[in-house]
Parts: C-alpha cells; structure tokens; sequence
C-alpha cells in the first residue's frame, strides 16, 4: 500500500542505505512477473536444502549463476542440474540505477555490474536467520529489492549474529543497499507481516525479495 507519510531514505550504518518507496507500482509489477517467469524454470523454485539436511523456509531460484549453500556454480546440481535463466541486461541497469540512487555516485553506479540475482518467496511463516553474503568473491554491494508483504528486516554488525542490530521494516517498492563498510554485515529476516501486501503489485499474498551480487566469478553470463 502506498504510504500515507512519505519514509525518507536513511543511512541504516554506514554503507547500508534504505530508499523506501523506490520502485513504482509499474516496476514491481514487471519485476514479479519477471520472477514469476524464472520461478518456473529453468531451474524452478525450490527450498534449499542445507548441508546439515535441513531446508530454508524461503524459496529461492538464482539467475546468472545458481546459489546452494555456500558457492556459486553454473549448473544447478542440487536441483536439475540445468543452467539457470541469464541475468538480464535490464538487470544490470536497474541495480546501477540502485547504486546511484544510494551512495549518489556516479562512477560507482556505472562500474557496477552484478552478474547473479537470488529471488527469495517468502510465505507467512517463511524467516530467513542472520547470516552474511559472503560466498561471492568481489566486494560490490549487495542491491536488495522488495515487492509484496512488508518484513521486519534486521541490520546487525559485522562481528557476530547477535546484537548490535537494527530492526527496520521493508515495505513493497523498497530498496535496501549495502556495501562499503556494511558490506560484510550479518542479517535476516525474523517475520513477514502476512497480508500487508498491495494486491496491485501482481503478488497477492507473500513477499518477494531480489538480491543482485557481483560474484566476481569468470565469465558473465547474460543472454
Ligand atoms: O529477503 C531479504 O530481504 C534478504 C535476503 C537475503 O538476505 C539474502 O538473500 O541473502
């Protein structure tokens, strides 16, 4: 739903900078049927299954390259063992347009070229616990993009998984970016408000999240 009180942009830490409101209803729309269209295949969602043979409450399906805890390989051999869907062009542009829109620089926008996405669908009862990205091999921020049910989004340190944190909510048409000295910083999602969303995004119950990386791996792999 459209905020009544516009929520100003806020540097969370230092590197980590939330833009609320950032896309359009137009672009979540476009974005949800984008993911839509990737959740099918070729390699479709899935709860990711964990080492110790648990799975992730969240769904996720990568694009450019394939995610399983904790690498980056071309094929999704957890899965079946396909490629994934390329990581678009306008992809790359959205997550400079996001660079510039956080850190207002322009050579930073322009360098950055993110070459993978995890797209996260979270039901009611999906959490994602703290954790830090750090299976890529480049520095670059991380662009997160939110469309759906607002969730309580937890911004800790760089140290450990517990406190300092900061609970902060991420509404439909946020932008969350977090490089720089925040780049490393462990965080989570420990509830989704169920039923927040705006029906008119295209998503009518649950919450989608984009996560572009740069995972500094040989070869683009793009379409
Ligand atoms: O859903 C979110 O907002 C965060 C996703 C996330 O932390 C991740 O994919 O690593």
């Amino acid at each position: 739903m459209s905020a009544l009180i516009p929520r100003p942009a806020m540097e969370i830490a230092p590197g980590a900078v939330h833009v609320p409101g950032w896309l359009g209803l137009d672009q979540q729309r476009e974005l949800v049927a984008a993911c839509r269209a990737w959740a099918t295949g070729p390699v479709p969602i899935r709860h990711t299954a964990l080492p110790r043979g648990g799975v992730m409450s969240v769904r996720t399906v990568c694009i450019g390259w394939h995610w399983r805890p904790y690498r980056y390989t071309r094929t999704a051999d957890d899965v079946n063992g396909r490629r994934v869907a390329a990581f678009p062009d306008w992809m790359v542009r959205l997550g400079r347009r996001a660079v510039l829109r956080a850190y207002g620089d322009e050579a930073a926008a322009a360098a950055y070229t993110p070459d993978t996405a995890l797209i996260n669908f979270y039901d009611g009862r999906a959490r994602l616990g703290m954790h830090q990205d750090k299976d890529e091999k480049s520095s670059d921020p991380v662009v997160s993009l939110s469309i759906g049910d607002t969730c309580v989004f937890r911004v800790g340190n760089t140290e450990t998984r517990t406190k300092p944190y900061t609970d902060i909510e991420l509404a439909s048409g946020d932008l969350f970016v977090f490089g720089g000295p925040s780049r490393y910083v462990y965080h989570g999602v420990p509830k989704v408000h169920e039923g927040s969303a705006d029906p008119a995004t295209g998503l009518r119950t649950g919450r989608l999240n984009i996560t572009m990386r740069v995972t500094g791996l040989q070869g683009r792999y793009t379409e």
